[in-house]
């Protein structure tokens, strides 16, 4: 990552005259090297008594306190509200933040928040950040590291198509040569789109890791053909996110610029007194906080597939091919309108308007798959010797796992574990 940092300075105080020379120098540096300093910076942060600043989405003096006060629909509705739910009762009862939170803290480290009470624009973060980075710059504030969860995702393939269609120069940006084109990217937005301001950003992170603070930034959840825009900014640590097996997520971004890797995917437990995510049998989050309803998933374990398995409808399947055959559907459009039940997971895949990274995240989540009124399928399970629906998130065959709640904003507040 030291490479990285030196384009971030070099361009932030010269502006983007003298990139060409920059990029030589970066292309240049052993590999091994930039990995080290990462890897360092990451154990550095880990072993600091500082506390970690959580830059997420977290309640507020008008979000309602119990949970039951609000309908599962007002919550669907409110895209700055609760949209984790931590008990796998179909009703979300947390804020983004809290969850990753609850991660940071399992590695002993204590928090802070800074409320982003939604998704910020560029331009929006960088202001939101301004103050911060003055206070850590005159030491005001100290922290061991920052986590930030959002995500812009970038197509890999759209770099080449959207900002050099005409130069023979630039290749097709790929994975593996994402850190090598960042520079002239970056150097290519900032001349056609100064309105982003995200010179402005990128000026903002380069004095971050200027005053010593690392900032993790989760990788994103669209898969190897994105890129976090925030995995391109200096001086960052990136991470993507395995499943309890210790395999990369299918949905999680895996570009040259991941280099750190952490589980992924929280799979909570009831305990006593509310509900544990770290398996030590203490609750993490209270029963006052939750909404407490049966998880949806506890409904089918156990149950013989023979009993709980529908097929699709012969008269929707006419529907939707007739449908997809005029071409007016989105992708995995099907997915989103069959009606609600419980689904062979090759029977889906196979409908039309379902696109192939889909079908092999579903292959890869289990043989049965449930469908509820809103949303594709999201809870998937295995079928047992017997022939009974197991729901084993992690794998281990443990029973009370209340469900699977994926993503890499979840791997990156975990990455001192
Ligand atoms: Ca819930
Ligand atoms: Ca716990």
């Amino acid at each position: 990552m030291l490479a990285n940092t030196r384009i971030g300075r070099s361009l932030a105080l010269k502006g983007i005259s003298g990139l060409t020379l920059c990029l030589t120098a970066v292309s240049m540096m052993p590999f091994g090297q930039a990995h080290a300093s990462g890897e360092e910076r990451l154990q550095a942060a880990c072993r600091s008594k500082e506390p970690v600043l959580i830059v997420d989405n977290f309640p507020t003096s008008e979000s309602p306190t119990d949970p039951s006060a609000f309908s599962e629909e007002e919550i669907l509705l409110n895209p700055k509200g609760r949209i984790v739910d931590i008990d796998g009762d179909g009703i979300p009862e947390l804020f983004h933040g809290e969850l990753v939170e609850a991660l940071a803290r399992q590695s002993g480290h204590k928090t802070e928040r800074m409320n982003m009470e939604g998704s910020l624009s560029l331009p929006e973060l960088a202001e939101f950040l301004e103050p911060l980075v003055k206070d850590i710059e005159s030491g005001r504030k100290r922290y061991s590291r920052i986590n930030i969860s959002q995500e812009n995702p970038l197509r890999l393939s759209a770099f080449k198509a959207d900002l050099f269609p005409d130069d023979a120069s630039f290749p097709e940006i790929d994975a593996s040569n994402i850190e090598t084109y960042m520079g002239r990217i970056f150097e290519k937005l900032w001349t056609d789109r100064p309105d982003l301001k995200i010179q402005e950003l990128h000026e903002i992170f380069a004095r971050l890791e200027k005053a010593g603070v690392p900032v993790v930034v989760a990788g994103g959840n669209f898969g190897p053909s994105f890129v976090n825009l925030f995995s391109m900014m200096p001086g960052v640590l990136t991470v993507g996110s395995l499943d309890h097996k210790g395999h990369k997520l299918h949905t999680s971004a895996n570009n040259a610029l991941v280099r750190h890797w952490a589980l992924g995917v929280v799979v909570p437990k009831r305990v006593q007194d509310g509900i544990d995510i770290d398996g030590d049998q203490k609750a993490d989050f209270l029963r006052g906080q939750v909404t407490g309803g049966p998880a949806l998933a506890a409904a089918y374990h156990g149950k013989s597939v023979a009993s709980q398995v529908i097929p699709v409808e012969a008269d929707f399947l006419a529907w939707i091919t007739r449908a997809a055959g005029h071409g007016g559907l989105v992708p995995n459009a099907a997915l989103n309108v069959i009606d609600p039940g419980l689904y062979k997971v090759a029977d889906l895949v196979a409908l039309p308007t379902v696109n192939l990274p889909t079908a092999n995240l579903f292959k890869s989540l289990g043989t049965y798959a449930l469908k509820r009124k809103d949303g594709p399928p999201r809870i998937f399970f295995e079928a047992d010797s017997s022939g009974r629906l197991r729901f084993d998130p992690k794998g281990d065959g443990s029973e009370g796992q209340l469900t699977r709640i994926p993503g890499t904003s979840f791997a990156a507040p975990s990455i001192c574990l």
